[in-house]
């Protein structure tokens, strides 16, 4: 179970800024079946402005194992940490999408599993080289389908947070949604049960603990916790 209450900014308020309407969450909750007639689908051409900017996507290039830094990975946490039953965790998949749903951490541990070894970067000063193993974001968006204008991508925390991330970057085949750390479960306080990794982007665009992913065709007055304090939205590593 979700302990603390979402702040930032409320669904309606997502809804109301994207221009939704409320009916397209209901048709989330058919997670389950949905998901296992979906599984098989990933390959499923999504539409041509996605592919082409999957295409230019260029891997990283990635560290051995033997690399890993394990004690460098510093907790950067803005408030308290939320404590969350992965039996009760609901990932929502909405906005401009032809299938928005929500998905069980049972359903996302169906899905193909990668693991990278990349870098982490806070621009606090420190950085560590980290294994993150989970679900590829492009599976996800694949499976959600986003209509033809979308070109942002939202993401909400269970602490609050919140970040927006350019397609590109959330198509990139190294961008996760993370279960894992260094071959274990991802703790708390590292974002479990679900958060984002990858070595495109700075730390702070690597929300912990998402619950919500959103996609839109433009950017909402509210961008991301620290780009609405000052930091540069892109964040590109
Ligand atoms: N939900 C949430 N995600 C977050 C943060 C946060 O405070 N809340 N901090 C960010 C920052 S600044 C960094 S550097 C990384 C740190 O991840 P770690 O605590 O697992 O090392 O998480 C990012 N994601
Ligand atoms: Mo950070």
């Amino acid at each position: 179970m979700i302990m603390l209450p979402q702040r930032g900014f409320s669904r309606r308020k997502l809804l109301q800024w994207s221009g939704l309407s409320g009916a397209s969450l209901l048709l989330g909750g058919c997670g389950t079946n949905l998901l296992s007639n979906q599984v098989g689908q990933i390959s499923e051409p999504l539409n041509q402005s996605l592919e082409s900017l999957m295409l230019s996507q260029r891997p990283v290039p990635e560290y051995p194992v033997s690399a890993i830094e394990p004690d460098k990975l510093l907790i950067n946490t803005f408030d308290l940490t939320p404590q969350i039953d992965p039996a009760q965790f609901s990932l929502t998949l909405d906005g401009d999408v032809n299938r928005p749903m929500q998905l069980s951490f049972a359903d996302l541990q169906k899905l193909p599993l990668t693991s990278m070894v990349i870098q982490h970067v806070c621009v606090e000063g420190w950085a560590a080289i980290v294994q993150w193993g989970g679900v590829r974001l492009r599976d996800l968006i694949a499976l959600a389908q986003p209509k033809p204008g979308v070109r942002y991508v939202y993401f909400q925390s269970a602490d609050g947070y919140y970040e927006s991330w350019d397609l590109a970057s959330s198509l990139h085949p190294q961008t996760l949604m993370a279960y894992q750390k260094n071959g274990q479960p991802l703790s708390a306080e590292n974002g479990a049960p679900l958060r984002l990794a990858s070595p495109v982007k700075l730390g702070y665009k690597q929300s912990k603990w998402v619950t919500q992913i959103t996609f839109v065709n433009q950017l909402m007055p509210m961008k991301g916790y620290w780009e609405d304090q000052g930091y540069e939205w892109f964040g590109g590593l």
